[in-house]
């Protein structure tokens, strides 16, 4: 598909994954000197199209975010929508660590959530949503990926002890990004008709 896209992401980690999950879907992704707006909403996906949105307007090309966090069963879900803003940046991983010392494998569940939203500069926009299941291991793990990855595991291995393609064919952002090129390509489909 012949598509353009600035990614509306400050997280150099994000960047990463967006250039290889899209580029391959034929999407060229454009870098921009963006402002940051506030996250002020209340969900994923209201704070993804609050990216993308100031993105779209700030550039005037079609924009796409991901908005995205780690759920912890244990922790009533948090830090959730807060993943970025919990603890001090640098303690992130250790603080859930320490959350979590004492507590056995059985409750230590846990979920990635990846809201993605592109806005079109006449204002239409494509949301999608995914979720991965897995446990945060005792410590930490691997050294690849960004943010929560070496403490997140599935059957016994972290996401930083993955590679790039293991990772997006389970990941969050993966499942979000599957849904969203369906979702594109439906959206182009129509709009040419
Ligand atoms: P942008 O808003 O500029 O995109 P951000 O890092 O502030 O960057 P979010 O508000 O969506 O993004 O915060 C998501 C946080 O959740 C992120 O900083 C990571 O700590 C964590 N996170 C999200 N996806 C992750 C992944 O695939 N692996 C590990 N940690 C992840």
């Amino acid at each position: 598909m012949e598509m353009k896209f600035v990614i509306a992401t400050h997280n150099p980690g994000k960047v990463v994954e967006f250039q290889r999950i899209l580029e391959p879907m034929g999407i060229e992704v454009v870098m921009a000197e963006l402002s940051e707006p506030e996250e002020t909403g209340k969900t994923f996906a209201e704070n993804a199209f609050i990216k993308a949105e100031a993105a779209c307007k700030e550039t005037g090309l079609p924009a796409v975010a991901d908005d995205s966090g780690l759920c912890v069963d244990f922790l009533n879900g948090a830090p959730g929508i807060y993943s970025a803003r919990f603890a001090e940046p640098g303690k992130r991983r250790l603080t859930v660590l320490e959350k979590l010392k004492d507590v056995p494998v059985e409750q230590r569940g846990a979920h990635f959530v990846s809201a993605v939203c592109a806005v079109f500069p006449n204002g239409d926009r494509i949301e999608a949503e995914g979720k991965c299941f897995g446990a945060i291991a005792f410590e930490s793990r691997g050294e690849n990926g960004f943010g929560y990855d070496s403490i997140f595991e599935q059957e016994g291995r972290t996401f930083g002890e993955m590679s790039n393609e293991e990772k997006d064919a389970r990941s969050h952002r993966g499942f979000a990004f599957q849904e969203f090129e369906k979702k594109l390509r439906e959206y182009l489909t129509i709009g040419k008709a």
